[in-house]
């Protein structure tokens, strides 16, 4: 009844995504649109028109993605992605679930910034130590996955943790393409997220493919 009433006030989309051309912070904002069924706009930022300032003068914090929902305009990968939890039911079934699946989000976040200072400020130092401390925070993931036996982090069916962690494993397995073998519940998790029928295609599109991991090439 609640859903219903908020569906009158609330059209969704149509969605767009001002971003730069990486996968970045909209990987999985753009793996979850995809696996909801949406279609969204695409407006690819040119870093040398960025620097230009008029772009990032609009911006809440300065920086892209920015995404919006109808006259809706949200900065924050992590506000979209729970936005996004929220109008396509992928937020919980009860406040419980939604409180544990906000956490689950959190744990990605915090291995998404590890990642990110790897690839950005040491890479060629550093990306052989990450890798040898990566089932230390690997090991996390898998043991929630294991003990929730549904396939996904919380409930049944996929919440946009979910969303997030998929698109992060993928990154790791592109930086590493044996980090979750001694994972099975993670490496399941992946093959079969892989393998929705609107995830599979979209990981196969050029619009998917064509666009580097992160923004300076590293990967
Ligand atoms: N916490 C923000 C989010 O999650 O959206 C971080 C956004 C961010 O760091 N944006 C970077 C940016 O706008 C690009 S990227 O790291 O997502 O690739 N950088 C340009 C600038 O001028 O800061």
């Amino acid at each position: 009844m609640v859903k219903s009433l908020r569906h009158l006030h609330h059209k969704m989309g149509p969605y767009t995504i001002t971003y730069f051309g990486v996968r970045g912070r909209c990987g999985a904002v753009r793996i979850m649109m995809a696996d909801q069924g949406q279609e969204w706009k695409e407006i690819l930022v040119d870093f040398a028109d960025w620097m230009k300032g008029d772009l990032k003068a609009t911006c809440v914090f300065g920086q892209l993605p920015k995404f919006e929902d109808g006259g809706l305009v949200l900065h924050q990968s992590n506000a979209i992605l729970r936005h996004l939890g929220r109008n396509h039911d992928a937020y919980g079934k009860d406040g419980k679930e939604a409180a544990l699946i906000d956490m689950m989000s959190d744990g990605v976040e915090d291995l998404r910034l590890k990642y990110g200072k790897m690839i950005y400020q040491e890479y060629d130092t550093g990306k052989d130590s990450y890798i040898k401390g990566l089932p230390n925070h690997l090991d996390k993931f898998e043991a929630v996955m294991a003990k929730n036996k549904t396939g996904f982090l919380v409930g049944d069916k996929p919440s946009f943790a979910d969303y997030s962690l998929f698109e992060v494993l993928l990154n790791h397995l592109v930086l590493c393409s044996s980090c979750l073998d001694t994972f099975p519940s993670l490496k399941s998790f992946v093959e079969k997220m892989s393998a929705r029928p609107k995830i599979n295609a979209f990981l196969d599109s050029d619009a998917y493919k064509k666009l580097p991991i992160n923004g300076n090439g590293k990967q």
